[in-house]
Order: C-alpha cells, then sequence, then structure tokens
C-alpha cells in the first residue's frame, strides 16, 4: 500500500487553528475550541433540535426513556441548520485540522441523550481495526456539562493505532471495563454552550452521567482521500440524499460536499 502524507503541519493557514492546536490533535487525538460561537447561537440550535426531535415523535414530549436521535440533524431544519456548513468558524476548525480540501461525510447527529455513553470509538465501535485516513468529529454540547455531569470523556492518544489495539486487548482481557468510568487515562473535557470540541473518529470516548435531555450535535469530516484504498476510508453517511443541500451550496460548502455530491449521484444513476 502506498504512503500519503496526510501531514497536517506546514502548509495550513487557519484563521482559527493555531499551530499549537494542530499538534494537540495530531498527537492526542483531540482538540477544544473553547466559545468559539456564542452560548445564544448554540440555545438557537438547541431549540431547533428539540422541535426537530418533537416533530420526528408526532409532536409528543421526550419521554427520557432512552436516547433520542435524527441524522442528518440539518435536513430537518434546513433554514436553521445549513447555515452551519457555510459558517467560517466551523470550517475554519475542519480546515485547520484535516486541510483545505477535507470533506464533510453528510453525518451529523443531532441528540437528546439518555445516561451515560460506554467507551467506544466512532470507526467500528469497540474493535481494535482503524484506519489510517484521518476523520474526525466536532462535537457541540448545547448545555453545560462537566465530570460526571454528561461531559465527554478520552483517552488522549488512543487514535494511535497501536494504542488503540492496546486498549482493545485490555477491554477483551477483561482489565478494562467500557461501562466504567474507571479506565486509565480518562479525560474528561468539560463544555460551555459555544465551545466547539473536534476529535480524531478513532480516539476511545464515552460519557458518564448526564441529565436525561442532554442536547448534542455533531458534524463528521473526513481528510481528502488521495487514493482508491482512501476512498473506501470515507464514512459517507448511508443514504444521504439531500439535492437541496447542494442545490443551495455557495462555493465553500460546495467544496466541503464534493465527495458525498458524487456519492449521491453514482446513487442516482444506479
Ligand atoms: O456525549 C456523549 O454521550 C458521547 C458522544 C459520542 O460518543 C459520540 O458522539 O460519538
Amino acid at each position: 500500500m502506498d504512503k500519503v502524507n496526510h501531514s497536517i503541519t506546514g502548509s495550513l493557514k487557519s484563521p482559527v487553528v493555531t499551530e499549537a492546536q494542530r499538534h494537540h490533535f495530531r498527537t492526542f487525538g483531540f482538540v477544544a475550541f473553547p466559545q468559539l460561537f456564542t452560548p445564544a447561537e448554540i440555545e438557537r440550535y438547541g431549540q431547533a433540535l428539540e422541535r426537530s426531535l418533537r416533530r420526528k415523535r408526532g409532536g409528543a414530549d421526550f419521554d427520557g426513556k432512552e436516547r433520542d436521535v435524527v441524522n442528518p440533524m440539518i435536513e430537518h431544519d434546513r433554514d436553521v441548520f445549513y447555515p452551519l456548513l457555510d459558517d467560517e468558524r466551523l470550517l475554519g476548525v475542519v480546515d485547520g485540522l484535516l486541510g483545505e480540501d477535507s470533506l464533510f461525510t453528510g453525518g451529523n447527529d443531532g441528540n437528546m441523550y439518555v445516561g451515560s455513553t460506554p467507551w467506544h470509538t466512532d470507526v467500528n465501535g469497540v474493535s481494535p481495526n482503524v484506519h489510517m485516513l484521518p476523520t474526525m468529529k466536532t462535537a457541540f454540547y448545547c448545555d453545560p456539562v462537566a465530570d460526571g455531569h454528561g461531559c465527554l470523556s478520552v483517552i488522549p492518544g488512543s487514535h494511535h493505532p497501536e494504542v488503540c489495539r492496546q486498549l482493545y486487548d485490555a477491554i477483551q482481557a477483561g482489565v478494562f471495563d467500557i461501562n466504567s468510568p474507571d479506565v486509565p487515562g480518562r479525560t474528561p473535557l468539560e463544555s460551555m454552550p459555544g465551545d466547539v470540541m473536534a476529535f480524531d473518529h478513532r480516539l476511545w470516548h464515552s460519557s458518564w452521567g448526564g441529565k436525561i435531555g442532554r442536547r448534542m450535535f455533531t458534524f463528521n469530516w473526513a481528510s481528502c482521500p488521495k487514493q482508491a484504498w482512501e476512498e473506501r476510508m470515507v464514512p459517507y453517511s448511508t443514504g444521504y440524499k439531500s439535492e437541496r443541500l447542494m442545490e443551495t451550496a455557495g462555493a465553500r460548502r460546495r467544496q466541503k460536499i464534493a465527495g458525498l455530491a458524487a456519492r449521491i449521484q453514482e446513487m442516482n444513476r444506479s
């Protein structure tokens, strides 16, 4: 397999991401962007998310029994959410960490959570199989979240394939428990509305003790694949069919959804 350089240092120019943050992301697999948005903006998105979920439930109240989710969230309130895909703060994070040719995968869940989320990666859940193409989630918590109260926990550096595999082996051996916060190295990332948490999909992460109805939404991204085997690694959302997302796109969004648009065209042809 040919090696492709997905170096994140050197040539990137992002007004949002500093050199230190790029290195932090590369080394530890995550980086937090405090108050990139205002709390008022996030509350507006949070309320639109709640309305979307209520519509999905046919107008019923959230019963708090299990996680409720819409995916892709942006299709449930296009006027409110589409502009996020043109927002230079969010795109600045993505370009700064994955490169200016990076792509939106279409993965975009809006959630109301119930309870804790056990340890997993976003590549294959609980599995030692990690890909070599950097892909990433940006997460927005709409409510203040703290350690033991619903914030994201991560194992820094666990996106590196060797560390990922070692963790998997320890879990398989029963040494570490995916249902317990007490995994060595756990680092809680407390967050206020307006903060953006960016993390590599290969990073082991979890959340503990959140309140019922904890609101959170995500956008998923991939480095631009340079080779056929990398193209297969891009986690494009299956079933994403929105022509409207393409029709209303300006140049910036169009670049981010180019891969997704090509895939939709392909699906429509077949
Ligand atoms: O906040 C949470 O419950 C965890 C979120 C998470 O695991 C994810 O988005 O992949």
